[in-house]
């Protein structure tokens, strides 16, 4: 955990005064705190992770467990983890941690820049000895968020070593609803996905998505954009990304939420994720040198 003269020295260098402030926040863990006329952000720089996100007039968009927990080698449970340089357990190592391991480290800030009605934020992780113990690979992964009326995500991952880099992305996005139950996926008829709930088996989607059960589902080479509809909260949250090729959907209901300790119980019907993703066969590959940049970009509106 970082000491608070740390906080303060990153305050000092990158806070802009009036709009952005470094802070410490849940369990001490530094964050970008924004608060301008045109909206209201977070991200801390555990896990590079973004976890609020509230444009003018409008409530909070992101969901995070009241259960999380804030501390090294833990994710954060809600927000937008970062998963890299794999998605879900490692084909070939049971062991590893879910989801790659830069979601449960400290980044670094690289900047802080208010432009004309956002605040763009970037922080960035590298390898190291650590993160050889799980992958050989040389990289640098930037996620720059920006904060405005809409909340952009980019994910950059460059290849800063000498052989070819083969990862797989997700920018893991928790949604808040009213009530899960109530709520609807468009985007993604007539799309292939993979059930995980169903040994993976490869299925079609036919109209919307309505949650109805334990949903956990990888959609396949769909570029699409994707629309959240809550009638609950009256308003659609629209996804559209570029450079992603698979969008991942998943609500635990009971029985996992249960099994998940930083979950409340209850919480499963206050969320969804939708992520856009590169994952399964549509994992990239980098060669040396080379950069790639996924792009999710939120925006929400009444209905
Ligand atoms: O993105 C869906 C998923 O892969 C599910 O299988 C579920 O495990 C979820 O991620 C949460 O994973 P986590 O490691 O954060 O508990």
């Amino acid at each position: 955990m970082e000491s608070i003269d740390t906080i303060a020295e990153l305050d000092r260098r990158f806070g802009v005064p009036g709009v952005a402030r470094v802070l410490a926040g849940n369990g001490g863990l530094p964050k970008v705190c924004i608060t301008s006329p045109q909206v209201v952000g977070e991200m801390y720089l555990h896990g590079g992770h973004v976890t609020s996100w509230k444009p003018a007039g409008a409530d909070e968009v992101l969901f995070v467990s009241s259960q999380s927990r804030w501390e090294d080698g833990h994710a954060i449970r809600g927000g937008t983890p970062v998963c890299f340089p794999w998605f879900g357990d490692k084909s070939d190592d049971r062991k590893a941690p879910a989801h790659g391991f830069v979601r449960t480290k400290a980044w670094q800030l690289e900047s802080i820049v208010a432009v004309e009605s956002a605040v763009i934020v970037s922080m960035f992780t590298e390898s190291d000895e650590n993160t050889k113990k799980w992958c050989p690979a040389d990289f640098r992964l930037v996620h720059r968020a920006t904060f405005g009326s809409e909340l952009g995500l980019k994910l950059v991952v460059t290849n800063t070593g000498t052989t070819s880099l083969r990862f797989g992305e997700a920018l893991h996005t928790y949604h808040r609803v009213g009530d899960i139950e109530k709520a609807a996926v468009q985007g993604l008829d007539g799309v292939h996905y993979l059930d995980k709930t169903d040994s993976n088996r490869k299925k079609l989607q036919h109209g919307e998505i309505v949650i109805v059960s334990e949903t956990d589902r990888v959609y396949l080479d769909t570029s699409d954009a994707v629309e959240l509809e809550d009638p609950v909260l009256r308003r659609r949250t629209r996804v559209t990304k570029q450079n992603s090729r698979t969008t991942v959907v998943w609500n635990p209901w009971v029985r996992k939420a249960r099994a998940l300790p930083d979950l409340g119980d209850d919480e499963w019907t206050q969320m969804i994720c939708i992520e856009s993703s590169n994952v399964a066969d549509f994992a990239v590959v980098l060669a040396p040198g080379q950069q790639h940049t996924m792009e999710a970009i939120v925006g929400v509106a009444g209905s």
